[in-house]
């Protein structure tokens, strides 16, 4: 019995020696989500989180192109709205979104903070498509006070046409978050 007691303390010592997992902090993390439960460019299929040191980078997979600059989902008189929902994981809410709207000169997108706080002064986001079924954002860390972990969900309202009519709203992933990743400061 001592001898069991003697192991099990030993293997309880040897475990607050080992590192933490995160050997780099296990970024990228994607989330999928399935297909045909939004329309061709607002039908999301993957939501993926990275950060390396820099800034937090999310990018949307939607299952067809749709040209977040010139294309009509994304001209005044649309109602396209894509939400990106950001948490520290410490708790189910989300305490931060990215909320890209259209304008004259198509998509843009700003950082709020859910709930009482003030708004982070920009520049807080950039905004990018690095092919057309891609929608990039990269947001500065100190926009969202430094978290120390990171994980999204997104919401895709699309109107298609830009005529006010949506086409469909896709969440993605369809419950819960992304993976979490460790933010390196
Ligand atoms: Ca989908
Ligand atoms: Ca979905």
């Amino acid at each position: 019995m001592m001898k069991l007691r003697t192991v099990v303390a030993t293997a309880l010592a040897l475990a607050s020696f080992v590192p933490p997992a995160a050997a780099g902090n296990d970024s990228p993390q994607t989330a999928v989500d399935p297909v045909g439960d939004g329309v061709g460019g607002g039908d999301i299929v993957a939501l993926r989180v990275a950060q390396d040191g820099g800034p937090i980078e999310l990018r949307v997979r939607t299952r067809e192109g749709n040209n977040i600059r010139t294309g009509p989902a994304w001209q005044p008189g649309s109602r396209s709205q894509l939400v990106l929902n950001m948490n520290n994981g410490s708790d189910g809410r989300p305490q931060w979104a990215v909320i890209i709207t259209p304008s004259p000169s198509g998509a843009r997108a700003r950082v709020v903070w859910v709930g009482p706080a003030p708004d982070p002064t920009p520049p807080c986001v950039g905004l990018s498509q690095p092919s057309p079924a891609f929608i990039q954002v990269r947001v500065r860390q100190v926009c969202l006070g430094l978290p120390g972990a990171f994980r999204a969900f997104a919401r895709y309202r699309y109107d298609r046409g830009g005529n006010g009519t949506v086409d469909s709203s896709d969440r993605a992933p369809d419950f819960g978050y992304t993976p979490t990743i460790n933010i390196l400061n």
